[in-house]
This record gives structure tokens, C-alpha cells and sequence, in this order.
């Protein structure tokens, strides 16, 4: 069900409607991919997932965050940095917190519990088009303020600006094998994209927009209560602006198949998520969530093994 809600662009010019499924959609899973398809983000409401914790969410994001800025937590995304690898050093600030389920940390149980959610995973499974049994273990890092004024460039996530329209064609072309997902702790509206833009090559104004322009023609900011999830097609032309004076904790996964191809490998292990989540112990965990995430560990384990090594999608960005 299309229900209209108000998006304030970022230089709130026009109100744009976003797809937005609720507990009083019919048939929210098709639903939310049919929006996903057209519009290459879909919002889903809080109170489809009733079994997030918001307030153990958020007492264990502070945490870590913590922990990430005094440089007890290596895993970071570094300023000024855009993709991966980041230095570890956070004396410049950082905008990330990287491998939350890594078992090091001593909250990762409660990430655990949502990104292995049942009712998440149902979404997920419908998003990409594929069976449970086949959803594999992908990232789990988070989006924090960063300590000072930051913006990400326009990009797509795995297609570099230096393609052609060809070559972005033929990407985009290809049916997603992944899913993912920003889940907001608090309100956030950093995440700004171009409904539609993850069907076509960019335009001209697009190709031709410098890349922290502020405004290119109907750019959306997607804006996001706490506990509403946000699934993107990460290849849609987007960006990030962040206000470095608000609070930002937002999840920010992607689970995928075991059909994905090399492609997707790279983009994911080049994380080095590969580096530890063969040896989280899941036999010593208890819930009903820990079959479903050894089924998912091993398929993500396999792809590592079949891939070797993967190298960087932009690694000097
Ligand atoms: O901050 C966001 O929500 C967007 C992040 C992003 O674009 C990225 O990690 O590539």
C-alpha cells in the first residue's frame, strides 16, 4: 500500500510521497519490494518489528560508539575517508563503527538479536527474491554523528563515477543478491538519494554534478524515526550529510544470498568481516535466533573460501 507521507528535500523545495509499509499494509512484503524495485528504497514502519529492543539497542550502540572514538574499538570508518580500508586511528574523528557482531564485543548478542531477527529476515527474503535457507551473513556496522563537519560524495556503492552510461547500464541491469538496510536509533535524516536512480545511468545533470553538491534534481532526504528501517539499493545514486551536532546511531546491514557472485564478495569481504566470523562460537550461544545464524555464517564463510582474496572497491577514497 502507497501511503503518501511528507519527505522534505534537502534544500526543502518540493515535497516528494515515499512508500512507507505499516502494519495496515496488505501483503507488506510484496508490497515493500515492489516499492524497493521502483523506487529503490522502501521505509518500514517500527511497529512492524516488535521484537527490537530500541532501548538495549541504543544502550549498547552508545557503548561501542564510545569505546570507537577513545580508540578501544578498532573497527572504525576513519574521516576522511569515504570506502574502505579505514586507519584506525580516530584522532581525526570517525562517522562508523564497524563489525558489531564481532564476538569481541561485549554487546554483540544484543545486535545479534536483531540482525538475525525472524520478522527482519522474512523482509530481507522477499526484497531479494529467495529462500530463507539461502540468506547469507553479510555486514553489520553502524552510522554514528561524526565528530566534526562530514558529507559522503554522491556515489553508488559498487559502481564507480568513471563508468560509463554503458557500464552503468549493465550493472544495474543485474537482479540484486543482497539487501540493505539503514535502522535508525534515533531520528535521522542524513541518507539523500534519487528515487529511480538505481534503474538508469546517470543523467547528465547527475554526471555533471560536482560530487558534494548540495542539490541535484529530485533528491530526497529519507527521513527516519527511531525504529524505522530504511531498505536501499545500495547502487542508487546517493550520499551521506551528516549534522555533526545530533545524536546519529543507525544500524546499518546487508545480508545476502548464496547465489551472489564475486561482485558481491568483493564488496562485502572487502569489510573483513571474512577475518573473524568463521570463529564467532555460535554453539556456545543460546536463543532462537542461533540456528538461523549458523546457517547464515557458514554460507558467508563458503563465499570467503571461494573468493580468496577480494582487494577494494576505492581503496585510496
Ligand atoms: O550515511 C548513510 O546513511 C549513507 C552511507 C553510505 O552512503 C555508504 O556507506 O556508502
Amino acid at each position: 500500500m502507497k501511503r503518501p507521507r511528507k519527505v522534505v528535500t534537502s534544500t526543502n523545495v518540493q515535497p516528494e510521497t515515499i512508500t512507507s509499509i505499516t502494519t495496515s499494509t496488505t501483503d507488506p512484503y510484496t508490497a515493500a519490494r515492489e516499492a524497493l524495485d521502483r523506487d529503490g528504497f522502501v521505509v518500514l514502519s517500527a511497529s512492524l518489528f516488535p521484537s527490537f529492543d530500541l532501548d538495549a539497542l541504543r544502550s549498547a550502540a552508545s557503548r561501542i560508539t564510545t569505546a570507537a572514538r577513545d580508540g578501544s574499538w578498532p573497527y572504525i570508518r576513519t574521516l576522511p575517508k569515504q570506502f574502505p580500508p579505514w586507519p584506525q586511528d580516530p584522532s581525526h574523528g570517525i562517522w562508523g563503527v564497524q563489525h558489531l557482531l564481532h564476538p569481541s564485543n561485549p554487546d554483540h548478542l544484543v545486535f545479534a538479536r536483531s540482525y538475525f531477527d525472524a520478522e527482519l529476515l522474512r523482509y530481507v527474503g522477499a526484497l531479494i527474491g529467495c529462500e530463507q535457507e539461502d540468506l547469507t551473513m553479510e555486514l553489520y556496522n553502524m552510522l554514528v554523528r561524526p565528530d566534526k563537519p562530514f558529507e559522503l560524495r554522491w556515489h553508488r556503492d559498487d559502481i564507480p563515477s568513471t563508468a560509463t552510461s554503458d557500464e552503468e547500464r549493465q550493472r544495474l541491469d543485474k537482479p540484486a543478491c543482497h539487501a540493505q538496510w539503514n535502522l535508525a536509533l534515533y531520528d535521522d535524516s542524513s541518507l539523500v538519494l534519487v528515487p529511480g536512480s538505481h534503474r538508469r545511468a546517470r543523467t547528465p545533470a547527475e554526471r555533471a554534478a560536482d560530487p558534494y553538491q548540495a542539490h541535484v534534481p529530485a533528491q530526497i532526504s529519507v527521513r527516519l524515526k527511531a525504529g524505522e528501517v530504511a531498505f536501499y539499493n545500495n547502487n542508487i545514486f546517493h550520499r551521506g550529510v551528516y549534522d555533526c551536532t545530533k545524536e546519529r546511531m543507525t544500524l546499518h546491514g546487508s545480508i545476502g544470498t548464496k547465489k551472489a557472485g564475486m561482485q558481491r564478495a568483493r564488496n562485502v569481504l572487502q569489510h573483513g568481516v571474512g577475518e573473524w566470523a568463521g570463529q564467532w562460537d555460535l554453539d556456545g550461544e543460546e536463543g532462537e535466533w542461533v540456528e538461523r545464524a549458523k546457517g547464515m555464517r557458514k554460507r558467508l564463510v563458503e563465499l570467503g573460501g571461494e573468493s580468496g582474496q577480494v582487494g577494494f572497491f576505492a581503496e585510496d577514497e
